[in-house]
């Protein structure tokens, strides 16, 4: 099987959990960016299945290694992706998080924004929620919501791969300009119980570090959010009793699992 390194620690794992993101930035080889301006707006599948995707994308090794520190030693590769290309002004998307979200406290299924160009507040960047992963709404209940304080727009620099939990609320900004801004979306999966196998420092478990308050929260979502992370957390140091679950994202988005390819 082809040999991919976690990157994480505990403390990074513990934000992970929190934030329910994780920026790399400007990751990707500059002359792979340039090739990926021109790829066409929409679903995305011989792409994202050849050598060169998987050798400078999905298998990155700081790509690779955050879905091996989270998804374990097998996770699976995609094999479809999107292409969300912008060229023309538009007044942003509403909030949401995508299709089958659904609630748990497991990590099963990492979603990823991969921008091969420099992204600028004038360019509509996607803006996320930190935080608002392991809260499950209907997309209607929270299409009205404006601007959350605290919200985070991903301008970033060319190359930037963005790793998310599935859940996470989240949009295309306003965008005013006539740039083309491309995000190509894919998603990881799990196939296997989770272990606490990523980069550690001691077989000893810490307890889970709480870190405080996200700002659009009061105390007591907070504490629940605390609460919420101590179950992931146990959850993926193999502490609680674990269902094989199949995410049903994963009707629509297929994967192989590592052990089974070849570049
Ligand atoms: O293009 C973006 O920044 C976000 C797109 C998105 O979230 C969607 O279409 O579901
Ligand atoms: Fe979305």
């Amino acid at each position: 099987m082809i040999d991919v390194q976690p990157t994480l620690n505990d403390k990074e794992v513990f934000d992970f959990i929190h934030n329910g993101y994780i920026i790399l930035e400007s990751i990707i080889d500059e002359d792979f960016n340039s090739k990926c301006q021109t790829l066409s707006s929409g679903h995305l599948t011989d792409f994202i299945q050849s050598r060169s995707f998987r050798q400078n994308v999905l298998l990155h090794p700081k790509v690779a290694g955050v879905a091996r520190s989270l998804l374990g030693p097998n996770f699976t590769l995609p094999t479809s992706a999107h292409n969300h290309l912008y060229e023309h002004p538009h007044e942003g998307q509403t909030l949401h998080s995508d299709g089958l979200t659904e609630s748990g406290y497991g990590i099963t299924h990492l979603q990823c924004y991969y921008y091969p160009q420099l992204v600028e507040i004038e360019d509509g960047p996607t803006i996320v929620v930190p935080g608002s992963h392991q809260r499950l709404v209907d997309r209607e209940a929270i299409a009205h919501y404006g601007n959350i304080t605290g919200q985070v727009c991903l301008t970033v620099p060319a190359g930037t791969v963005v790793m998310t939990h599935y859940g996470i609320w989240h949009k295309a900004g306003p965008k005013i300009n006539q740039k083309k801004r491309s995000m190509i979306k894919f998603s990881f999966f799990r196939t296997q119980p989770p272990k606490r196998d990523w980069v550690i420092e001691s077989d000893e478990v810490p307890t889970y570090q709480h870190s405080g308050r996200h700002r659009y929260v009061t105390e007591v979502e907070s504490y629940r959010d605390r609460r919420r992370g101590e179950y992931t957390w146990n959850w993926l140091c193999g502490l609680t009793e674990y269902q094989a679950e199949y995410h049903p994202a994963r009707m629509f988005v297929a994967g192989i699992p590592l052990n089974q390819i070849q570049l």
